[in-house]
């Protein structure tokens, strides 16, 4: 499973871990904040050696542990599944916190979708200097849509119909996008109401002000 990466394996094996404990503490931190868990579901995965070399060969790179390491940047990858929005830039801003990361690149196909309505937020950390770290950040309606349109892509019988399928596959992209919206709106209503019902009587004014 793990040829390609030859004696880099281990070491890329324990910067997962790592990184997957410092997101547990960033997610029971935010839980105590905000009042709920920010976090619907984790996927944590070093790439399988099998689709590793795909890759390699996709990207005309010769299949070694260098072009798998350092050429390639998503061998070791985590999917960070958020009820709402702005949890997902919430998480983001404390990813980059962390001691030992450094930032390499972002790419918000949440505010720049893809034309085929893909959205989600990717980070490459490169972490101890040494291994890069794709991070993906999406809403569960984002990642449902994700993980059907990937299931699609792999249907090689769809040959017919294939322009009406993509079309009606952004449509429902974009609807789930505005669903999005519409939950975290609601969220900051509930949050906003909640929090002036805490407020001690004749505080409203100093509230606005
Ligand atoms: P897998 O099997 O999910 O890991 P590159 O990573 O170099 O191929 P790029 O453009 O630098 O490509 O990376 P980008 O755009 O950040 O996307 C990389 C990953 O995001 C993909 O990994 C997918 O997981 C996901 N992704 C990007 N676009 C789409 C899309 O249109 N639909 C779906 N379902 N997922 C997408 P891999 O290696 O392709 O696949």
């Amino acid at each position: 499973m793990d040829k390609i990466y030859g004696n880099a394996y281990p070491e890329m094996k324990r910067i997962l871990r790592n990184l997957t404990d410092e997101i547990t503490v960033i997610r029971a931190d935010m839980t105590e904040e905000i009042g709920m868990d920010p976090i619907e579901h984790i996927r944590a995965r070093i790439k399988s050696d099998e689709s590793m070399r795909e890759k390699c060969r996709r990207k005309g790179f010769p299949e070694t542990q260098e072009s798998a390491t350092k050429l390639i940047r998503d061998a070791i990858g985590i999917r960070i599944v958020c009820a709402f929005l702005d949890d997902v830039y919430t998480i983001r801003e404390r990813l980059l916190e962390l001691p030992d990361v450094e930032l390499i690149e972002e790419k918000d196909y949440i505010r720049h979708v893809k034309p085929n309505g893909y959205r989600s937020f990717h980070m490459i950390l490169l972490v101890s200097g040494v291994y890069y770290v794709e991070i993906q950040l999406r809403t569960i309606s984002q990642d449902t849509w994700a993980a059907l349109e990937h299931h699609m892509k792999y249907k090689k019988e769809i040959s017919g119909n294939t322009e009406l399928i993509v079309r009606e596959l952004k449509r429902c992209a974009d609807e789930l996008a505005s669903t999005d919206e519409s939950m975290q709106t609601l969220r900051d209503m509930i949050n906003q109401s909640s929090r002036s019902e805490q407020l001690p009587s004749g505080s409203d004014q100093e509230e606005k002000d």
